[in-house]
C-alpha cells in the first residue's frame, strides 16, 4: 500500500513534496487519486525534459539541412489507376482498419464536448463522429470487408464519447469493429522552477500526451493484438476535426502499398508561409513533419526563383500506417521523443489559492505521431487538393476560417463541385449535403446518377 512516506521519499528525490501539501485535510478517495497520479509520472523524464529542453533535434540547424520533399500526386493519372486497384484488393482482402484521434480538447473551438459530437452537417446537421462513421461503413458495404476503427479518446474525451457511441448505437457499426482506447497524459510543469502543477488538492494537472500517445494507448489498450488478430496489416490515419477526409480512399492506400511504405503521409500546397500545418521536408534524404510552431521564420518564407514557398508541402495529419511500423514503434519509445510548449495552466499555488496566468506560466510534454517518419521504411509523401480533402474545424465563430461556418460553407462547396461535375444543375447557394451512404467522391456520385441509381431532390438532404 502507498504510504504518505513512500510518496515524499518518491518526490522528494525531485524535489516535487509540494503536491502533498494538502494531503492531510484529503479523504481516503482523494488521497488514492493523487497518489495514483504520482506514480504513474516518470519523474526522471519530466526532470530531464525541464533541465535539457525537448528530445527531438533543434529545428534550426534542421531546417538548414532541409529540402522539399518529393511528393507523389494523388490525381496522377498514369500511377492512380494501378494504386487504385491495389488498395482496393487490400480493402477488398479485409487488410484496411481506420485510426481515429479524438483525444484533444479542442480548447480553440470553445464547444464543452467532445469535438466529434459537434454538429456540422451543413443540412442534416450530422456530428463529425457521424459522418466519419458512415464513411467508414461505406466503405465496408462496397469492399464486402469490415473496416474496424480504432478511436483514441483522452481521459477528458472518453466517457462521454462512449455514452454518445452507446446512445447512437454506433450509427450502425458492429460492436467488434469498433475499438475505444483512452491515451495517457503527462504532467505540467511551472515554467521558471520545474515544479508540477496542481489542478485541484488530490490532483495533478495532467493533459493528454499528445496523438504519439496513440503508440503505447494502442499497445496497452490490446487493440494492436485486435489488428493482428483479424490480419488488418495497414491503417488510415484521420483526425475528428476534418469532414473532409477522405477515409480509407483506395488510391491513396494503393500509392502507399505500391511504394512499399510503412508510412505515408498526405499534403497539400500551403497558402502561406505560416499556415497552421505541419510542414512535409526532407532531411538528409528523410522525410519527416515539422511542426508549424517549430518552424523557423527564415524557412517558412523561404521562396523558389519563381516565388513559389521552398517549404510547400503542408501535413493535413493524413496518414497510412503499416501495422509493422506501430509494433515495432510500441517496442522502442525513443522513436518518439517528446515535444515542449509553453502554455497558460491554471493552478494551486502553495497556499491553496487559484491563479489563473494572464500568460503562458507552464510547460507542457507531447508526442507527435508523425515523428515516427525517419523510423518507417520507405516513407512517401503523397500530393492531394486540399479543397477535395482538408477543412478543419478549429476555431469558434468569429475567426477567419475552421469556424462552424466556414466549415459548412465548404462542404457545401464541395457537393456543389461534384453535383456539378456530375452535370446536375444547382443553384450556388443551395443548402446541400451529401450522405457518404450516397457517395464518396465526385466520379461515385457520377456513376450512380449515370446508372439512374440517384436522382436530384431539392433544398433537402440527399438521400
Ligand atoms: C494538427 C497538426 C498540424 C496539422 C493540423 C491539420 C500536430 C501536432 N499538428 O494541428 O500539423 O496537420 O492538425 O488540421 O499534429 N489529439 C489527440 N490527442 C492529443 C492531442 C491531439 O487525440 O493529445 C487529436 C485531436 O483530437 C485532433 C488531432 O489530434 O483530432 C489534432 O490536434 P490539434 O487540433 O490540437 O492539432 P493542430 O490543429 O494544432
Amino acid at each position: 500500500m502507498t504510504t504518505r512516506e513512500s510518496l515524499i521519499a518518491r518526490l522528494a528525490a525531485h524535489r516535487q513534496q509540494h503536491v502533498l501539501a494538502f494531503w492531510d485535510a484529503l479523504d481516503a478517495a482523494g488521497r488514492a487519486r493523487l497518489a495514483a497520479q504520482i506514480e504513474s509520472i516518470d519523474l526522471d523524464t519530466i526532470d530531464r525534459l525541464y533541465r535539457n529542453g525537448p528530445d527531438h533535434e533543434d529545428f534550426g540547424p534542421l531546417m538548414a539541412r532541409a529540402e522539399p520533399p518529393p511528393a507523389v500526386r494523388l490525381a496522377d493519372a498514369e500511377r492512380s489507376e494501378g494504386a487504385l486497384r491495389a488498395g482496393a484488393a487490400a480493402l477488398s482482402a479485409g487488410r484496411v482498419g481506420a485510426l481515429l484521434v479524438a483525444g484533444g480538447q479542442g480548447s480553440r473551438l470553445g464547444f464543452p464536448h467532445p469535438k466529434g459530437m459537434y454538429p456540422i452537417g451543413p443540412v442534416s446537421d450530422r456530428t463529425l463522429f457521424q459522418i466519419h462513421f458512415e464513411k467508414v461503413l461505406a466503405i465496408r458495404a462496397r469492399y464486402g470487408q469490415p473496416v474496424p476503427i480504432y478511436l483514441m479518446t483522452s481521459p477528458s474525451t472518453h466517457a462521454e464519447t462512449v455514452a454518445f457511441l452507446d446512445r447512437h448505437r454506433r450509427f450502425g457499426l458492429p460492436e467488434d469493429e469498433l475499438i475505444l482506447f483512452c491515451q495517457g497524459t503527462m504532467p505540467a510543469v511551472d515554467a521558471r522552477t520545474g515544479r508540477l502543477l496542481l489542478k485541484d488538492r488530490d490532483q495533478l494537472f495532467l493533459s493528454p500526451d499528445g496523438h504519439g500517445g496513440i503508440v503505447s494507448a494502442l499497445e496497452a489498450s490490446g487493440a494492436l493484438d485486435h489488428m493482428r488478430g483479424r490480419g488488418i496489416e495497414q491503417l488510415f490515419y484521420f483526425q475528428v476535426d476534418n469532414p473532409l477526409v477522405p477515409v480509407c480512399d483506395p488510391t491513396l492506400i494503393g500509392h502507399h502499398l505500391l511504394a512499399n511504405s510503412e508510412l505515408s503521409t498526405v499534403v497539400v500546397a500551403k497558402t502561406s508561409p505560416h499556415d497552421r500545418v505541419g510542414n512535409a521536408v526532407l532531411v538528409d534524404g528523410v522525410v519527416r513533419i515539422v511542426e508549424y510552431i517549430d518552424l523557423p521564420d527564415a524557412a517558412a518564407r523561404a521562396r523558389e526563383p519563381d516565388g513559389a514557398l521552398k517549404f510547400w508541402a503542408g501535413s493535413v495529419a493524413i496518414h497510412v500506417f503499416a501495422r509493422s511500423l506501430l509494433e515495432r514503434a510500441a517496442g522502442n519509445h525513443q522513436l518518439l521523443p517528446l515535444h515542449v510548449s509553453k502554455k497558460k495552466v491554471p493552478y494551486l499555488d502553495d497556499s491553496g489559492r487559484r491563479i489563473e496566468p494572464a500568460d503562458p506560466n507552464a510547460l507542457k510534454f507531447e508526442r507527435f505521431v508523425f515523428d515516427l517518419l525517419p523510423a518507417a521504411e520507405n516513407a512517401i509523401v503523397i500530393e492531394a487538393q486540399r479543397r477535395q480533402i482538408f477543412a478543419p474545424l478549429k476555431n469558434a465563430s468569429g475567426a477567419a476560417t475552421d469556424t462552424p461556418e466556414w466549415v459548412r460553407a465548404q462542404m457545401r462547396r464541395q457537393y456543389h463541385e461534384w453535383l456539378t461535375a456530375a452535370g446536375v444543375a444547382v443553384d450556388a447557394d443551395a443548402a446541400i449535403e451529401i450522405s457518404p451512404w450516397t457517395a464518396l467522391s465526385a466520379e461515385e456520385l457520377q456513376e450512380k446518377i449515370e446508372r439512374g441509381q440517384w436522382c436530384v431532390g431539392s433544398g433537402t438532404e440527399l438521400p
